[in-house]
């Protein structure tokens, strides 16, 4: 089998990508080792930066998260006694985000490539890229009994944190960041009204919590718990009066309870490998970079690596200009180090840390009264929430 560019990954970066290539008549393939059913009975993002909105639209694939999904101007944050509002809009020059969830997103794009009778390939098993630094690379998979070969021109490894494409880069050509943060988040999701109309970012003395939504039926909550807890470790009351416990008492009196339809832990951890890039090989998405959720930035930062990998395949194919391929990895890791740095920032300024002494809690409250005195520190969370440029 022969294509232009094997992706390996049917999450959302690289089912995106494969979306916009195809509708510029560049070949694609998608090879995903789960079933489509498992993709999308993962929970994951929530909240999307307009750039990546944009691109959904590009992509042809905009049409339900224009109408189900929310425009959000602003978010609270409940610390120290107090709730205060973040105004995005005001603050990030007219901008907003919308909140829709990942698993719609990557059921529309799915939806999109049956459309297109796109080539998404799923329980594509023992996947291996081969000849990266050759200019005819290619990709082997098992279906069943049989390895079938793909040669391309390029792969892509969209495949996520524990995927193949990183480990066949060789050690002494990549160099890994990674800082781990001493506790995880415990997520729920219920059908319930949400609590607010707007999420909450709560910083409490027994641990963040954060109120988040996919509708006005359909409620996100998360509490940060110790890595050494499991699921089985919070049965559903113990979740929501933890919850409420950390949330201002007008709140939580309100917060409407019900059974938990998904309940998961995932782990903390910040994560960039250098370069994206290794011969013909090109990382996108958490392949290459992961981030604490605190600051919604996790899809958001494979969204730009997507929009500077598409454009710099359609120069490559439209124009032979390898500009922007031989530029890809020094400009997608520009914007992904700023998500790492805000997604930090809100982790350290809205988390417990087991191990804080006194002067680091003083520096999370003078790092919380700053941002709500100064129209400059306002701007600067604000447009990094948003999104900042492409
Ligand atoms: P993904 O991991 O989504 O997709 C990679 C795909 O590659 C998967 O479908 C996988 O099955 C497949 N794959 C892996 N190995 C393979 C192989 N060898 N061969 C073929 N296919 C292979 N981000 C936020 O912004 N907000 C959040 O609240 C948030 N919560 C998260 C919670 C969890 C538990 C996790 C793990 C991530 C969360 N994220 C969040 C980040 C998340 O949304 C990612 O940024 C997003 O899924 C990135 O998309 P992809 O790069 O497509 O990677
Ligand atoms: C979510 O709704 O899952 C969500 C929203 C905002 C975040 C993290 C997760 O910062």
């Amino acid at each position: 089998m022969k294509t232009s560019v094997c992706i390996i990954g049917g999450g959302p970066s690289g089912l995106m990508l494969s979306q916009l290539l195809h509708l510029k008549g560049i070949q694609n393939i998608v090879l995903e080792r789960q079933s489509r059913e498992y993709v999308l009975g993962r929970i994951r993002a929530g909240v999307l930066e307009h750039g990546f909105a944009e691109l959904m639209r590009e992509a042809q694939c905009g049409e339900r998260m224009d109408r189900e999904g929310e425009i959000h101007d602003g978010f609270l944050i409940a610390h120290d006694g107090k709730l205060d509002r973040v105004d995005l809009h005001k603050y990030s020059g007219g901008s907003s985000v919308m909140v829709y969830g990942q698993t719609e997103l990557t059921r529309d794009l799915y939806e999109a490539r049956d459309r297109m009778k796109g080539a998404v390939i799923h329980n594509a098993e023992d996947v291996q890229p081969h000849d990266l630094s050759s200019a005819k690379p290619y990709v082997t998979y098992r279906s069943g009994d049989d390895i079938v070969r793909i040669d391309c021109d390029f792969v892509i490894g969209a495949d996520g944190f524990h995927g193949v494409s990183r480990k066949s880069i060789p050690k002494d050509k990549i160099t890994e960041y990674e800082k781990v943060y001493p506790f995880g988040w415990l997520g729920v999701l219920s059908r319930t009204k949400p609590v607010s109309p707007e999420l909450i970012y709560a910083k409490h003395e027994r641990g963040f919590a954060l109120c988040s939504m996919r509708s006005q039926v359909l409620s996100r909550y998360y509490i940060q718990v110790p890595l050494t807890d499991t699921v089985e470790d919070w049965p559903d009351d113990a979740f929501w009066a933890e919850l409420k416990r950390r949330l201002p008492a007008d709140i939580a009196a309100k917060l409407i309870t019900g059974p938990s339809i998904e309940k998961s832990i995932a782990p903390l951890r910040s994560f960039v490998a250098e370069p994206m890039r290794h011969g013909n090989l090109f990382l996108a998405g958490d392949a290459a970079h992961i981030v604490p959720p605190t600051g919604a930035r996790g899809l958001n930062s494979a969204a730009s690596d997507i929009y500077y990998l598409y454009h710099a395949l359609l120069a490559h194919y439209q124009q032979g200009d390898r500009t922007g391929l031989d530029n890809y990895s020094a400009k997608a890791l520009a914007r992904v180090w700023k998500a790492q740095r805000f997604s930090w920032w809100m982790t350290t300024m809205l988390h417990t840390f087991p191990d804080a002494i006194g002067y680091d809690q003083k520096l999370q409250q003078t790092d919380l009264e700053y941002l709500f005195s100064s129209e400059k520190a306002m701007g600067s969370l604000a447009e990094n929430y948003v999104g900042l440029p492409f």
